[in-house]
Formats: C-alpha cells, sequence, structure tokens
C-alpha cells in the first residue's frame, strides 16, 4: 500500500473510533438519564460548535427512517390475522368493482392501486381510530382520497352497508336506483359522502378550515368542546397543488391538533414517478417541519428492524438517505438479487449485513405504509399529540399487491382490467377463497355474517361509534327572521345617497343583532373589510380568535379599533380567497357536519371569487353548501380605476354553471333585502340546498322604495321598475337595467321621452340566471309535452303585453342578456361590458364600454331604425348630438 493511502486508511479507522465514542457517550446518557438530557447535551454542544465557528448544514430534515423508534412502539391492539384477512378481502373486493365496471362498460374508468396503496393505512384507521358520530360522540370528520373510493365502498359492502348491486353499479350512476358514484360526490350519494375530495387539493385546504371552525364553534359556544378529529387522507402527488400546502401554516399557528393529515406517499402520482431525483417525504417532512407541524415518518416495516438495529455506524440510514424514489420505485418491482447488488452493494459493510437473507427475504423487506404495525404507534401519536397538527408521511408502492398488472409500474394508475393469470395471483397472494374457475369473473366475495371476519370488522366499528363515511343532516328549520329586521330597506334611503354594499353590510350588522339567527351568522372577508365599510362589524361583534388578543391594539382608543377575540364572530382570514371559501363551505354544511345551522355570508372581491376559487364553489354545490356569496366592487365599469386585473364584468356569467347557486346583480337596497329574506327562508327554514351569489356595488345614489307587487319578480329576476311616463309616445321601447347600470337605463328613458319621442319603459333585472333557468325548463316541458297547453317562460309572460324595442343594459357581459332573448317576442339589443378594464372614471369607462344612458339611448334608436320605425338619419344625428365617435375603438378586442 503506498504512504498516502495508508494515511487515508488511518485517518478513516481514526474518524471510526471517534464516531464510536461519540455514539458510545451518547447512548450512556440515554440509558442512565434519558431523552430529555441527551437532547439537552446535544443543543449544548450545537450552541458550542456554532460558538468555534463551526457551521452545521441548515435542515429541517430528519435521517429518512421512521420517526418513531422501535423501543416506542406499542403492542398492536387488534388481531393483526384477522385484520389482514378483512383488508385482503377488501382489496379482492375494491378490484373487481373496477374490473368489472370496465368489463360491462370499456373505458368507464376507476382505479385500483391508488386504494391498493393505501388499504392497511385505511384499515388501521377505520380499526382503531376513526370514530363514528353517534349521540355520545360527534364523531371524527374524514377526507377521504377521492381515488380509492373502491377501497371504501368495499369496506361498507363488508359491513352490510351497501348491497352487491351496488357494488355492481360502481360507475352507473343512472342505473335505476342509482349506483356508486365514482368518487366522492355528496350530491350524489347525499346519505354516504360528506365531502367531495376528487379535484385535488380540496381537500387538505377545506380539512385545515374545517378544523379551524371546529374550534370556531367550539370558542363560540355553538357546539360542546371535543376531542373529534378531522382527518385528510392524500396522495404524495396531490401535495404539488398549491391549495395542499397553500395553507398549512394557519394549521400550526392555530394549533389545530384536531387535524391529522395521512398522506399516502406511494412515490407515484399519474404519469410516474412525484419526485423521481429526490424524495417527497423528506420534501414533505421538511415543508411541514417548517410550518410547525408535528411530522411522523412511517418508511420501514418491521422486517428492516433487525437490521437497522445493526447499523450501529448508520452506514445502512446513510444509504436510506441517499437512495432517491426512482431507485426505490425500481427496488418495488425488481429481483432480490438486484436490490443486493444495487441498494446493498454499495458497501461491503451493507452487503454483510444482509448476508444472511436470501433473495426473496430481500424483496419482501417491507415498507412501512404496509405494515399495521408502524402504522398504528403512528396514528396513535398523531391522535395523542397536543398543540400542533400532524401530518403521516406513510411510505407505500402504489398498485401493492397488483404484482406484473401493475404494483410500482408508472401505468398502474390508470390499470383497471386483470387477465385471469393476474386475478390468480392476486387472489392467491391475498388468499381469497374463490375457486380457481371463478376467479376469471372476478366475483365479489363476503363472508357469511356469522363470520369471525364480518364480526371483527362490526364489532371494531360498533366500539368506535358507528359507520363511516355517513352523512346524516340531523338539524331543525330555524326560526325565520322578522319582517321588521327588513323594513328599512323596503323604504328606501330619503335624501342620502347609498352604495349597495353599504346596504347590504348595514343588513347584515342588523341580522348579526338578531336575537334568533344573529348567532348563527358567520362573517367571513379575506382583507376586505375596510374596502367595504365593514370596519363597524370588528367591534360589534369581535374578530375571532382563538387566544383572543394578546397586545394592545395600535387603535385601541379609538370606536372603532380592531378587536379581536375568543368568541369574535368575524372569520378575517386574510388574503386568501381559497381559505375564505373553504371557511364558507365548512360554515355553511355545519347543518349536516354538525346538525348546526351557520349562515356564513363571504364578502370578497368580486374579480377574484369565480374566476379564481370556480372549483371551490363548484365542490361547494356538490357539498349541498349553503349561504351567501358577496361579491363586492362587483361591475366592469362600476368599480374606478382599479382597472383590468379588479374589474369584473363576467362573474356571474361564471355563476351560471353552477347547478344549485342562485345568483342576482341586484340595483337596489330593497331587492338584496328581499333576496336575502327569502334566501334565509329558503335555505334554512324550508331546508333547501342551495346557496346565493350576490353582487354589490360601490356607487352612491338614492335607493328608492320599493314599488307594490314587486318581491315575486324580483326573486324570479325581473320586475317592472318604472312606466314611461309618455303615453302620448308612437314609439316604444322595453329597457333592461341591472345592478347600478339601470340608473343609466332611468336617465335613457328620460332622455327618449323627452327629445326623441320614444316611450320606454324599465325593468329590473336581478338575474338573468333565473330567468334563463326558467326558460330552459319551459321549453324542455314543452318539447316533452307537444299535446298539451304550452308552458310560458316567466320572462315571455312579464313583457307579452309591452310594446317596442328591447334593448338591454348591464355592468356585465352581452352573453347574460342575449341568453334570454329567444323568449322574447322581438329582438334584443344587448349592451355589456365584453372586453378587458381600464384604470379611469366611472363616467370614461361607462363611454368606453358603450354602457352609460347615450348609447343606451342610441341602441333604442338603432333598434327602431332596424324595425323601419324611424330614419337611419335620425339616428345619425342622434349620435352627433350625443356626442359618440363612431369610428372609436371596439371594447371588446381592444
Ligand atoms: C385538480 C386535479 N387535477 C388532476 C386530476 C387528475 N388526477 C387524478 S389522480 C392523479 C394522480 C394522483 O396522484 P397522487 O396524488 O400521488 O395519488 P395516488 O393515486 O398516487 O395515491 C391525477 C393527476 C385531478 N383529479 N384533480
Ligand atoms: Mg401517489
Amino acid at each position: 500500500m503506498k504512504k498516502e493511502s495508508k494515511d487515508k486508511q488511518k485517518k478513516i479507522d481514526q474518524e471510526e473510533i471517534e464516531n464510536r465514542e461519540w455514539i458510545d457517550s451518547l447512548d450512556y446518557v440515554l440509558d442512565t438519564s434519558g431523552e430529555e438530557r441527551a437532547a439537552q447535551i446535544i443543543k449544548k454542544l450545537q450552541i458550542h460548535a456554532q460558538k468555534r465557528g463551526v457551521r452545521l448544514h441548515f435542515t429541517a430534515n430528519t435521517p429518512y427512517i421512521n420517526t418513531l423508534p422501535v423501543q416506542k412502539q406499542p403492542p398492536y391492539p387488534g388481531d393483526p390475522e384477522i385484520e389482514w384477512k378483512i383488508r385482503s378481502l377488501i382489496r379482492w373486493n375494491a378490484m373487481a368493482m373496477v374490473v368489472r365496471a370496465n368489463r360491462l362498460e370499456e373505458g368507464i374508468g376507476g382505479h385500483i392501486s391508488t386504494f391498493a396503496s393505501a388499504a392497511a393505512l385505511y384499515d388501521v384507521a377505520f380499526n382503531h381510530f376513526l370514530r363514528g358520530r353517534n349521540e355520545n360522540h360527534e364523531g371524527d370528520i374524514v377526507y377521504f382520497q377521492g381515488h380509492a373510493a373502491p377501497g371504501i365502498y368495499a369496506r361498507a359492502y363488508l359491513e352490510g352497508r351497501l348491497t352487491i348491486e351496488d357494488l355492481q353499479n360502481f360507475r352507473s350512476d343512472l342505473q335505476p336506483g342509482g349506483g356508486l358514484t365514482s368518487y366522492p360526490h355528496p350530491w350524489l350519494m347525499p346519505n354516504f359522502w360528506q365531502f367531495p375530495t376528487v379535484s385535488m387539493g380540496l381537500s387538505p385546504i377545506m380539512a385545515i378550515y374545517q378544523a379551524r371552525f371546529n374550534r370556531y364553534l367550539e370558542d363560540r359556544g355553538l357546539k360542546k368542546p371535543s376531542d373529534a378529529k378531522v382527518w385528510a387522507f392524500l396522495g404524495d402527488g396531490e401535495s404539488d397543488e398549491p391549495e395542499t400546502l397553500g395553507a398549512i401554516t394557519l394549521a400550526s399557528r392555530e394549533n389545530l391538533d384536531n387535524l391529522i393529515f395521512v398522506v399516502n406517499c406511494n412515490l407515484q402520482r399519474l404519469d410516474g414517478p412525484v419526485r423521481g431525483n429526490g424524495k417527497i417525504i423528506q420534501e414533505l417532512e421538511a415543508i411541514f417541519r417548517g410550518a410547525g407541524w408535528n411530522v411522523i415518518k412511517v418508511i420501514w416495516g418491521s422486517n428492516w428492524d433487525p437490521l437497522l438495529s445493526k447499523d450501529r455506524d448508520g452506514i445502512l440510514v446513510k444509504r436510506m438517505t441517499q437512495a432517491l424514489d426512482g431507485d426505490y420505485q425500481k427496488y418495488s418491482v425488481a429481483s432480490g438479487e438486484y436490490i443486493r447488488n444495487h441498494f446493498f452493494g454499495t458497501d461491503p459493510r451493507l452487503q454483510d449485513m444482509v448476508k444472511d437473507l436470501s433473495d426473496t427475504e430481500l424483496q419482501k423487506l417491507r415498507r412501512g405504509g404496509h405494515d399495521p404495525e408502524k402504522i398504528y404507534p403512528a396514528l396513535k401519536a398523531a391522535v395523542e399529540n397536543i398543540g400542533s397538527p400532524t401530518v403521516i408521511l406513510a411510505k407505500t408502492i402504489k398498485g401493492y399487491g397488483l404484482g406484473e398488472a401493475g404494483e410500482g409500474r408508472n401505468i398502474t394508475h390508470q390499470q383497471k382490467k386483470l387477465n385471469e393469470d393476474e386475478l390468480k395471483l392476486f387472489k392467491k397472494r391475498f388468499d381469497i377463497p374463490i375457486s380457481d374457475e371463478d376467479v376469471s369473473r372476478a366475483p365479489f366475495y363476503k363472508p357469511p355474517d356469522d363470520s369471525p371476519e364480518i364480526k371483527y370488522l362490526k364489532e371494531r366499528r360498533k366500539e368506535l361509534g358507528g359507520y363511516l363515511p355517513k352523512r346524516e343532516v340531523i338539524c331543525d328549520p330555524i326560526k325565520a327572521p322578522p319582517e321588521k329586521l327588513f323594513e328599512e330597506f323596503y323604504k328606501g334611503s330619503g335624501k342620502r345617497e347609498v352604495a349597495t354594499t353599504m346596504a347590504i353590510v348595514r343588513m347584515l350588522a342588523k341580522m348579526l343583532k338578531d336575537k334568533n339567527i344573529g348567532k348563527l351568522i358567520v362573517p367571513i372577508v379575506p382583507d376586505e373589510a375596510r374596502t367595504f365599510g365593514m370596519e363597524a362589524l370588528f367591534r360589534q361583534v369581535g374578530i375571532y380568535s382563538h387566544v383572543g388578543q394578546l397586545y394592545e391594539p395600535v387603535d385601541a382608543q379609538t370606536l372603532l379599533y380592531y378587536k379581536e377575540a375568543i368568541d369574535g364572530q368575524i372569520l378575517e382570514e386574510g388574503i386568501t380567497e381559497a381559505g375564505s371559501m373553504s371557511s364558507f363551505i365548512a360554515a355553511g354544511t355545519a347543518y349536516a357536519t354538525h346538525g348546526i345551522n351557520t349562515i356564513p355570508f363571504f364578502i370578497f372581491y368580486s374579480m377574484f371569487g369565480f374566476q379564481r376559487i370556480g372549483d371551490l364553489i363548484w365542490a361547494a354545490g356538490d357539498m349541498r353548501c349553503k349561504g351567501f356569496m358577496v361579491g363586492g366592487t362587483a361591475g366592469r365599469t362600476t368599480l374606478a380605476g382599479e382597472g383590468l386585473q379588479h374589474q369584473d364584468g363576467h362573474s356571474h356569467l361564471l355563476a351560471y354553471p353552477v347547478p344549485n347557486l342562485k345568483a342576482y346583480d341586484p340595483a337596489f337596497a330593497y331587492e338584496i333585502a328581499v333576496i336575502i329574506q327569502d334566501g334565509i327562508r329558503r335555505m334554512y327554514v324550508e331546508q333547501e340546498d342551495i346557496f346565493y351569489y350576490i353582487t354589490v356595488m360601490n356607487e352612491t345614489y338614492l335607493q328608492p322604495p320599493m314599488p307594490e307587487g314587486v318581491k315575486d319578480g324580483i326573486l324570479k329576476g325581473m320586475y317592472k321598475f318604472r312606466d314611461s311616463e309618455n303615453k302620448e309616445a308612437k314609439l316604444h321601447a322595453q329597457l333592461f337595467g341591472s345592478g347600478t347600470i339601470l340608473n343609466e337605463v332611468l336617465k335613457a328613458q328620460e332622455v327618449l321621452g323627452e327629445k326623441y319621442g320614444v316611450a320606454a319603459d324599465v325593468w329590473s333585472i336581478t338575474s338573468y340566471k333565473e330567468l334563463y333557468r326558467d326558460g330552459l325548463e319551459k321549453e324542455r316541458w314543452n318539447m316533452l309535452h307537444p299535446s298539451e297547453i304550452k308552458r310560458v317562460p316567466y320572462i315571455t309572460e312579464c313583457v307579452k303585453d309591452s310594446r317596442g324595442v328591447f334593448v338591454a343594459a348591464s355592468d356585465y357581459v352581452m352573453a347574460l342578456p342575449d341568453s334570454i332573448s329567444q323568449w322574447l317576442p322581438r329582438p334584443l339589443v344587448s349592451l355589456g361590458t365584453d372586453g378587458f378594464g381600464r384604470s379611469a372614471s366611472r363616467k370614461a369607462l361607462r363611454d368606453f364600454f358603450e354602457v352609460d344612458w347615450r348609447y343606451i339611448t342610441l341602441a333604442v334608436l338603432a333598434a327602431l331604425t332596424w324595425e323601419k320605425k324611424i330614419e337611419p338619419k335620425i339616428v345619425e344625428k342622434a349620435i352627433r348630438d350625443l356626442d359618440i365617435n363612431p369610428s372609436k375603438a371596439n371594447p371588446m378586442i381592444s
């Protein structure tokens, strides 16, 4: 040996001795004085080293091993053998459900491999942790990973809650009697699923805000304090969604120890590895630890324990930490020999460690997420953790048990078919008592009710309070708020100029004081309360904070100071529309989740509603959520100055597709009062599963008193606001206006009457969506009942005796009025705000978008020429008189 390499070897040996000495010393302290003392010493060493100039590399990571050491593992409380049998049956039935559905209907879809990887995680949770809701306990709230739905159905089948026909109708919703929905959808299975989770990322953020809302209900005395947990089962690929990680600091900041995430780290997503060149578990650990969560890693199964106990020098842990997810995925499909050479072959000492293990034994070294002995301690530690939320990062194999058919393969996510041989292998691996002749049919299998498996499974659920998932509405209707609460708004604002935003905030303040519904109102704002003039509510009802107000607010001496309180009522969410919407959903579904009729009012910048968080709004619809979404600063030309990104002229169009959402664009305070009063009645007295979107605007004007007999029309979408005063006129028009633009329409009505001899009637259109849906419904009925008396759309009925041309103007895109034009007796000319907004004054904006009184006047005159009622030259003169530039750029495309 050369001198140089001799020296090098000497140095290595020396270092080995040093390492050993330090570790032995630490072991001595651990054995004699315990963990706390050991931690103290390590901390002291760290500080000392830092003082001496040692720069420790910062890492939020711990080594790539289980967080809970084997010594701390509590004994397994259940019967592992019988649980394995149950789990195997669930695995089989979940797989069979997908395979059979795709045999019946090629391409119907479904997922086998997601649940296959998560089966043990769910099973341990179902058998030992997840509590059902009953008279004695409110039960845990569980967000199931959407693609794992077959496994949840398969368990419910063994529990006797679903029949074989149900299973056969997986992904066949339209079968007589209904089917089992592809994914969790409360809309389609309202007695089973509680939370739609399949749009990835929504379930984690909803779970966080749900856990916080549970605390809110307790702190405000609306619900008894409870140790119930909120569980969210997620995919590791799902953590790429911004919503998954975007709100995790709220959970730690609010010390939500009632929240547990279980991330099924099967290292794969749809196309391939989640982090082939890295390690998703380590990445997530650092993120969650950095955010203050209690992180529990469940990486290795029990048969790694003997190897780890031999690993005095840490070379195995080092190798574990070094290997990449891409490598681990490969090991899940590779031979024992490959694992020996590739994983253990990097160091002779590692090779030596496994020399007594056969290749088959190496292949069978299990991952933590498939080992109940390792899962149980993690879930137990999560449930017992105090002061912070917990995330369990469990390493699994995607498609576990599918063998050649997909285990660990990149194609596994899409695997829906197993051939006869693959089914046989599956059956053998999980010891399913089906004959070889039968296996190719992939029959469902359920042991008799008096079998030990079924008895055990039912016994466990009984012990834990009942079955899950289950959606059950046990909630009495509320007493409707008194008429007098809204009367002030019916009278108009007298000489005071008031914006509809101010009106709704005042209404909210009054409702908050009502002795029946006051405490049920949940105002939610994403840092926009001052924008909407709501700051008086800070003082009136307080801003919710679990810890109250630990500081003296800077404005303490003022009347309307920033008051935070434990029983504060406002949810001031900060700048997060997604978080606020999640709170809205938690509050708007509390009638079902908790039997509490909370009435959320989520007030936000209308531009950052539908187009930003449309998917959460869709999920709210699916969940049968109730409440009022209030889009403030609405209207493309009414919000002056803010420009292109802020000015909303289309949220109402985006509200069209949500089936159970009512959308209103009111012009006057009394319209809002009628809509809200009726909304509360429908949602909370009649208990209809609908919710509301109301836009309000910040332009001030005199709020007129409510005309007689218009309430019904306001709710249905339109009513005649003002007839023309010009009774002698030969020319006629019908003008539709909504929101603030109704004022422009009223001005046009005057001008048309006075200057152009046109008698124009003005209609307030409160909801194009309502009119549209009514029209569609009538038309459909007529199509299906050709011999019966035709049903007439409400809008047609309204205008049947009216005369003249139709012109509509709103602060929204023209598609809204155009959507109802088919039910008018004559053509409609629509004016709207298609195009990108501009920073400008209201007046300039309305000129730019061509929706002010001048353009409304022009549109009427133009329509009259098209009807051959007046000469084009009159219109030409009007264009000059109204100071309109005909060569002006088209706002829609400029
Ligand atoms: C928002 C959203 N985007 C895309 C999809 C389509 N999709 C369904 S499952 C899946 C991969 C899931 O991977 P992971 O979260 O790791 O779950 P696993 O099945 O591996 O447990 C994708 C992309 C979806 N359901 N939701
Ligand atoms: Mg995955």
